[in-house]
């Protein structure tokens, strides 16, 4: 299996979050796509190619005009405001409050464009947003394009927490969201995104919730326990056009594999009886049962063993990379799905 990888990730390396009420180093760091890349080339899964650049119309298919300029030029703002931090958001339209304007002040209009605070923005984070999806166009395209059957887009930073006009949970552009419109650009009519990150894919199920031609399916931390905390309920079905196209399998803490493959196996059912012409995986590890902050029991052998289930649909495949904190494992974690994927898929 073909790997797409870019290096421009490295423009993404954010000194705070904001974690349990402490600023500290971020989870979401430049060293996991290195850790990653290392298990790709090591254990010799394919080759590793760089992305085409594909521009921005890709990105405003899936998201708000404003949205784009905010990201684009909110480290630079933020500085000119006199702030000598990154940009991070504390104020929000609220319940009580709505949204009637977008304020003017970056301070004010961070918080409009932010669903968490614990995400900075920073000078390179917009470029390396972008190269991320230029990597997940890229893979999307290798299998678009039939010459490969597999591939494995190492986006970083992740995307599945990135709305239509919000950034947050580590995520900027919708990478999945983004190349699942692109395969729809290209004549493609139903696809099928499958998200296996131990969080809610908040981002790419409002994205999708009103359409029928994009099958959202995720198994993730009940919301009522676990980030993005407002959106992943069993009962989010969908609405209008889209109602009974999105699907999602919340767990509880401390559950099993067997429990988490209950889960997967149903996905997979939907999957089938769906019959996209792609299947985008939303490719998480943070579900591993050392990862510092999930809840989640999966060993090194069960990604394996998921992989293995996932290639056995025999569909086209895309594997966009999303979260996974417990870098010095994250490799072997993600290249074992890959590897699954290749053992019954061929
Ligand atoms: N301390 C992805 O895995 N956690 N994002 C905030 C507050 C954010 C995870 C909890 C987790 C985001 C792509
Ligand atoms: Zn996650």
């Amino acid at each position: 299996m073909k790997t797409v990888y870019s290096e421009d990730h490295k423009l993404r390396d954010a000194q705070s979050e904001i974690h349990g009420g402490e600023i500290v180093s971020p989870f979401e760091c430049p060293r996991r796509a290195e850790i990653i890349l290392g298990a790709v080339q090591d254990r010799g899964l394919g080759e590793v190619i760089a992305p085409d650049d594909y521009g921005l119309d890709p990105v405003l298919a899936v998201h708000d005009r404003g949205f784009v300029d905010f990201l684009a030029t909110c480290a630079k703002e933020w500085a000119a405001a006199g702030f000598a931090g990154e940009a991070l958001a504390t104020c929000w339209p609220t319940r009580t409050m709505g949204a009637p304007h977008i304020p003017e002040h970056i301070d004010g209009k961070i918080g409009y464009y932010a669903l968490a605070a614990e995400t900075s923005i920073t000078t390179g984070t917009w470029l390396a947003a972008l190269a991320s999806k230029n990597v997940a166009l890229s893979a999307t395209d290798l299998v678009l394009t039939g010459a490969e059957t597999a591939a494995f887009g190492l986006c970083r930073p992740p995307g599945h927490h990135a709305a239509v006009d919000q950034f947050g949970g580590y995520c900027f552009l919708n990478n999945a969201a983004i190349a699942a419109e692109h395969a729809l650009s290209r004549g493609k009519a139903r696809i099928a995104i499958l998200d296996v990150d131990f969080h809610h894919g908040n981002g790419t199920q409002n994205i999708f919730y009103g359409r029928d031609d994009v099958l959202f399916l995720s198994v993730h931390g009940d919301p009522l326990q676990a980030f993005p905390y407002f959106l992943g309920h069993a009962e989010e079905t969908g609405t209008a056009a889209g109602e009974g196209f999105t699907q999602n399998y919340p767990l509880p803490p401390g559950a099993t594999y067997e429990l988490w493959c209950a889960a997967l196996q149903e996905a997979l059912e939907r999957v089938s009886a769906f019959a996209p012409d792609l299947l985008i995986v939303s490719l998480g590890v943070d579900t591993y049962e050392r990862d510092p902050i999930s809840f989640f029991k999966l060993t090194h052998d069960d990604f394996f063993d998921y992989g293995r289930r996932i290639g056995s649909l025999g569909l086209p495949t895309v594997y966009l990379m999303e979260g996974g904190y417990a870098v010095d494992e994250i490799g072997i974690n993600t290249t074992n799905v890959l590897f699954g994927h290749q053992d019954t898929a061929g």
